[in-house]
């Protein structure tokens, strides 16, 4: 018999994924360990006489399965872990994917492809080979709208518990509604509150796309306001008796978009102050409110406006140091037009100006009073040179103001006396045109 060694002796023949074995259990050698399928090494028989018998056992296989996330095609991704089976050249396993692909289903995946043998993957006879499976998965989605109220962890289909759940997230109703708001305030100085608040505020909304696996949120459509409705109304500041504001009307906000900021106002009131004099018995008489304007007083030109008590055998005299107006020239007794206020919340001061400092009589009843002496008006109608007398009495009327102011203001302003001629010839103007 040849030694085993021999290269012409027989082999015992190559059976791919099989190994044969001899009598001892212990695997045969191959003839070429680098090429096993040049067959093996017969065991030398311990009775030459008996035939050695030699056992082929399967050997150890491998296979793979995958879960893979294919909703970006670009870029798969395995999703857990890589699931490995074992088995021997042959053997058919038991493993099944129907399970893990119930689990993904859950999570909002949705099954796109398996190509896990339905029987159980049947391992091969190729050792260095293992067999590899792939399932691959896309995302479900879902439509938010603004009216859906969802809680995250439920159902997306009620009638279907074992199916993918609301993402966390999902009950941020800000992916749906947006409000921009306006709020302004009314306060004091002090920062009390003086008047209602005043809100209002527009809605944006629109509908999104939610993927069951990540909660990632997708405009389904633009943001659209209800009702159409994008502008703020200008707000009129409310009128506050004895106060003005630091704004009469916040003004309107037009083509506001779900990303204008909010807007924040807020209106201080300041107590009006009035016209003061030092004159006793006669009480501040305060700025009136002008009931169109909250932050603003009446034109000096408003019939409502209050007058400056009329004083006999006294002019008053503004904070310029120009005479009052009076507000009826041949009525003394109707007072004065206040000056406008140079700042609403503090007082104008007037001061009553002695007429009588010439030791000339004034009546108070519209008496004419003895002509100036001073050379620069010996008659009222000097101002106006044009005019005939006809306007005597009216000139007459308004002349213990006019005069003795004249006469006291030359004292303490003359370089004021130009103005009061050029204001008293406008006034007899005014008044020969009413009569
Ligand atoms: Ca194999
Ligand atoms: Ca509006």
């Amino acid at each position: 018999m040849l030694p085993v060694t021999d290269p012409s002796a027989p082999v015992i023949p190559y059976v791919p994924g099989l190994t044969p074995v001899g009598p001892d259990g212990e695997g045969l050698q191959p003839k070429d360990p680098s090429d096993p399928s040049q067959g093996y090494l017969p065991p030398t028989p311990i009775d030459p006489g008996q035939s050695t018998p030699i056992n082929y056992i399967a050997n150890p296989q491998l296979a793979t399965v995958t879960y893979q996330d294919i909703e970006d095609p670009n870029a798969p991704m395995t999703i857990g872990i890589v699931d490995n089976l074992a088995g021997k050249t042959g053997e058919t396993s038991a493993y099944r994917t129907a399970t893990r692909i119930a689990e993904l289903v859950a999570k909002g995946y949705v099954l796109q492809e398996d190509n896990y043998p339905t029987a159980g993957v049947v391992f091969d006879t190729i050792d260095d080979n293992v067999q590899a499976f792939t399932v691959t998965f896309t995302h479900a989605t879902a439509t938010l709208t603004p009216e859906t109220t969802v809680t995250p962890g439920t159902s997306v289909d009620a009638d279907n518990p074992d199916g993918p759940k609301w993402p966390s997230g999902v009950d941020d109703k800000s992916q749906v509604i947006r409000n921009v708001s306006e709020t302004v305030t009314y306060v004091d100085v002090t920062g009390q509150q003086v008047a209602e608040t005043h809100h209002d505020s527009v809605q944006f909304t629109r509908t999104v796309t939610v993927d069951l696996v990540n909660g990632t949120v997708t405009p389904a459509t633009d943001w659209t306001a209800q009702n159409g409705d994008t502008t703020f109304d200008a707000v009129n500041s409310p009128l506050i008796n004895g106060f003005f504001a630091s704004k009469a009307v916040i003004d309107a906000v037009t083509n506001l978009n779900v990303d204008s900021p909010n807007v924040v106002e807020e209106v201080v009131y300041k107590q009006l102050g009035g016209w003061v004099t030092g004159e006793p018995g006669i009480a501040p008489v305060p700025y009136p409110n002008d009931p169109t304007n909250a932050a603003g007083t009446l034109n000096p030109t408003d019939p409502q406006l209050p007058t400056i008590p009329y004083v006999p055998g006294k002019t008053p005299v503004g904070p310029d140091s120009v005479a009052l107006t009076p507000k009826n020239p041949s009525v003394p007794a109707d007072g004065y037009l206040p000056p406008a206020p140079a700042d609403l919340s503090k007082d104008t001061t007037i001061t009553y100006v002695d007429n009588d400092n010439g030791g000339v009589t004034d009546t108070g009843n519209g008496t004419p009073e003895t002509p100036e002496t001073d050379g620069t008006g010996a008659t009222p109608n000097t101002d106006q040179p044009g005019k005939d007398q006809s306007g005597t009495d009216t000139i007459g009327e308004i002349s213990p103001v006019r005069a003795s102011s004249r006469r006291s203001l030359k004292l303490m302003f003359p370089e004021q006396m130009g103005r009061v001629s050029r204001c008293q010839s406008q006034l007899l103007k005014v008044h020969q045109q009413l009569v």
